[in-house]
């Protein structure tokens, strides 16, 4: 049997407590979209490029992107057992004019719920590694997060008189003769769902947050790895075990003044410099290390590449994605970016990109290309 709206007789579902986690759940939205956006700069050919500072600053917007998601889904799963028996309110048949606005709450909410479990699944599925799906992670991520917050607007803007009604009013009804006066109150509620998401957020953030490390039980990195970092994709799952380790690598460098082919032993006879950068992945996770290599400006200087030039970076990897990556003339000509050679003091750990491999100041992981073997201006190469 199908329930009515009125078979729902718990004084605990109100428009007061739905207004509330409500509020916080558009908060965790809110941050999570700008953040998302930042992220999803990077990969634009915009002619305005992301700034290589502050040095940390993509840790923080990452971090915050994949944790305020993680926080936002107790908070949408409380909402939604505040208002589903709404599912079963009565639909006015006869009334077309009221039938038309049912019907368009009813869709614009629908868009609403629909978008926000898409995003914070597939979000939560990438953060963790997990594919199931066919489509392109990035693409439908970015596209959902319009369709989300795009709901949002809407939707807060159609419930305003709502929401300004159930803040009027206190969360729990105070009079002694008042129908929710027994058994738990509306704010237990508001603070289990305010608990569970700060929890899930402890849970999560030691991936970021190295004291929280320990007590981080749920995070899929918690700062295990050789030298310190964590591993994404190994040497073995890049297939590049044999060329990395093969005494015949070189690191090809390709300019207007020509091409040179250097060595590892070469490279560690230039100018060394020692930087504390962090990976910062687009999965929430991020490690900081104190990289030691050449400063890439000068292998660019040594054949010729104007200041101006984007540059492209080739790794040896022959599968999968993430083998090259192209980087804007301000990172290239950073005095922080360097071709990684050491890690902490030791020699690049194969997993961590030996023989070579970039960092650079306020970028994504993804876009560190480890296991290099050339360095060309980016013009010369469609991409
Ligand atoms: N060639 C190559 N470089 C790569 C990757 C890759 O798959 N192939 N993964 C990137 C990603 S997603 C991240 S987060 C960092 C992680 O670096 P680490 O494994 O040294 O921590 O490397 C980046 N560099
Ligand atoms: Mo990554």
């Amino acid at each position: 049997m199908i329930p009515r709206e009125g078979s729902f007789t718990s004084p605990l579902r109100h428009e007061r407590l739905t207004a509330r986690v409500g509020s916080w759940l558009g908060v965790c939205f809110t941050i999570c979209f700008a953040t998302g956006l930042v992220s999803h700069w990077y990969y634009l050919d915009l002619p305005v490029v992301p700034p290589t500072r502050p040095v940390q600053g993509y840790r923080v917007t990452q971090g915050l992107h994949v944790l305020t998601g993680i926080a936002a889904i107790p908070l949408l799963l409380v909402k939604l057992w505040s208002v589903y028996p709404r599912l079963f309110a009565a639909v006015p048949w006869r009334d077309a004019r009221a039938l038309v606005g049912h019907g368009l709450e009813r869709l614009s909410v629908l868009v609403l719920v629909a978008a926000s479990i898409f995003q914070l699944v597939v979000g939560l599925a990438n953060a963790a590694q997990w594919y199931p799906w066919a489509f392109g992670f990035r693409a439908a991520h970015y596209a959902g997060a319009w369709v989300a917050i795009g709901a949002l607007l809407v939707h807060v803007a159609v419930k305003l008189p709502v929401i300004r009604r159930a803040y009027a009013a206190p969360l729990d009804d105070e009079r002694s003769d008042a129908p929710d006066r027994d058994g738990p109150r509306r704010r237990t509620v508001l603070r289990a769902a305010l608990l569970a998401s700060a929890v899930a957020v402890v849970a999560n953030a030691g991936q970021t947050v190295p004291w929280l490390r320990r007590v981080s039980v749920l995070a899929v990195r918690t700062g295990e790895g050789p030298q310190g970092i964590p591993i994404n994709r190994s040497a073995l799952a890049a297939g590049v075990t044999d060329t990395a380790t093969d005494a015949g690598w070189r690191l090809t460098l390709v300019g207007p003044d020509g091409e040179e082919s250097l060595t590892r032993e070469d490279l560690l006879g230039l100018e060394q410099h020692t930087h504390e950068l962090p990976i910062a992945c687009v999965e929430g996770w991020s490690a900081s290390g104190e990289w030691s290599g050449v400063r890439l400006a000068d292998l660019l200087d040594r054949v010729g590449l104007p200041a101006d030039a984007d540059v492209l970076l080739t790794s040896l990897q022959t599968r999968g994605a993430f083998g090259s990556s192209r980087l804007p003339a301000s990172f290239a000509r950073d005095d922080l970016t360097l071709l990684a050679l050491r890690l902490g003091g030791e020699d690049l750990d194969l997993d961590h990109g030996y023989p070579c491999r970039l960092i650079a100041p306020n970028r994504p992981g993804v876009m560190q290309t480890k296991w290099l073997t050339r360095v060309e201006p980016a013009e010369d190469v469609a991409t």
